[in-house]
Formats: structure tokens, sequence, C-alpha cells
């Protein structure tokens, strides 16, 4: 049996299910959000010590601006809607990303649901918001080239570097999960994903259930993980 601490999903196919209803997009977007609370609630109820979800990325700007107005607005329904079952369930939010481009309003509703929960003790439910992992990867660059040259840190590898990613207090990612049927990485977790199993769904978000979520861990369990080594028991 493999250890199981930390999920990361990318939630693709909200804009298809929405389609395949003859609804707009956004349609999809508003069953996508009832489905991260009912998503992050088992997840925590399984032991689950942190969800990454990707929820907006630094590509997503490229999208119509109504769209990108009615996104950053989902946030704010979310915390109105589910925040005293998030607390009763003793859920920590987070956030990684590059918060300065995010409008006002919904930045303030991050810090009151960062600040709300920050006293929870159960899984932490970590949203990348206007997040890229290349970004990610070059702004970590930057500070441990400087630090460097401030003589803060002796040696150059990648434990060391791990300290500069925004996932530095999060536990080693073990799943990625991407529904939809699409089989990219699109520029999620990059540089955490390096030895992480892969499983692609074909469910849209909109669709994805608890049992989605089941299957999944249950691959996953079954999954021979060697971290580039060869596992001496098995015929490999
Ligand atoms: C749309 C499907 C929850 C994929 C899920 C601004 C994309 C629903 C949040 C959320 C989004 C974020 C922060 C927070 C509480 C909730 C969210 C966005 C998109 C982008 F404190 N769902 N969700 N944020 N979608």
């Amino acid at each position: 049996m493999n250890t199981l601490n930390h999920i990361a999903i990318i939630m693709d196919g909200n804009g298809r299910w929405a389609k395949s209803h003859n609804l707009p997009r956004t349609m999809g977007h508003k069953k996508g959000v009832e489905k991260v609370r009912e998503i992050a609630i088992y997840a925590n109820k399984l032991g689950i010590k942190c969800l990454t979800l990707y929820a907006f990325s630094t590509e997503n700007w490229k999208r119509p601006e109504k769209e990108v107005n009615y996104l950053m607005s989902l946030p704010k329904v979310f915390f109105k809607s589910y925040l005293k079952e998030i607390m009763a369930n003793n859920i920590k939010i987070t956030m990684i990303g590059d918060m300065k481009d995010i409008p006002l309003e919904a930045k303030n509703i991050f810090k009151e649901a960062i600040k709300a929960t920050s006293k929870n003790t159960g899984m932490v439910l970590n949203f990348a918001m206007n997040y890229g992992g290349q970004r990610e990867i070059v702004r970590a660059a930057k500070k441990y080239a400087q630090d460097y040259k401030d003589g803060k840190i002796k040696n150059l590898n990648e434990k060391t570097f791990n300290n500069y990613l925004y996932t530095k207090d999060l536990p080693e990612l073990d799943l990625m999960i991407r529904t939809s049927a699409e089989e990219r990485i699109s520029n999620f977790l990059l540089y955490q994903v390096a030895y992480s199993e892969l499983i692609f769904m074909d469910t849209y978000w909109p669709n994805f259930k608890k049992e989605d979520l089941d299957k999944a861990i249950e691959i996953y369990m079954k999954r021979n993980r060697r971290f580039g080594a060869i596992d001496e028991n098995k015929s490999n």
C-alpha cells in the first residue's frame, strides 16, 4: 500500500459539461464550485492531508472578460455558501499563486477565508489561483539566487530549492488527477509532480463523484511506486 497525503486535481470539463446541456459556460463553473465543496469534505473524511485544486491559471486571463469576471466571483459564492460547513469539518483553506493581479474584492475574500480557517487542523484545502508552474519556478529561482548571493544558503540542491516554492510547507505531492479526458499537465505543479502518480479520468468535473475519487485512490494504491529505484521484491 502506498501512503497518500497530498492529492492535486485539474478540474477540467466545466465548459464541455455546460455545452453538452446547452447551457452557458458559467453554469458549468457554478456546478464546479458545488463539486469543490463535495469533494473537499469527502477527501477530508478520508484522512487526506492536503488537496490542491487548480482554480485559475496564469493563462486563464486569455478567456473572455465576462467569463473571467464570473470566475472571480466564485470564491465569494463558495465562501458564503460553504464556510460554515468548512469550519464544521475543520478544513483549513490556503492559496498558492501570484495574488498580485487578482481583483481586490476576490483577494479580500481569500484573506477572509484563510484567516477564518487558519486554526483548523484537518485537511488543507489549497487553491491554486493565478498559478503557473513555470512562473513559480522562475520566482523561486530569483529568490534563491538572491539568498545565495547574500550567503543565506550554503548548498544548492533540490532540497534547499524546495524551500522557495509556494508549496514549501505542504506534503510531497503523491497523486495528480485530471478530469475530462485531456492528458496534459498544463503548467500545474511542474516541480512537485516529479514522482507523483498521474491519473486521467474521462468524467467532466461537474459530474465528478465521491466514487470517482474512490476509484482514483484505488488505482493509486495498486501502483508500484519506485521513485527511480528498482523493486527487488517484484520481477521488474
Ligand atoms: C472554476 C471548477 C472554488 C474549476 C471549480 C477564481 C474552475 C470552480 C473557488 C474558490 C473556481 C477559491 C478561493 C476560495 C474559495 C473558493 C474557485 C475559482 C474558480 C477562480 F477561497 N471554485 N473555484 N475559484 N471554479
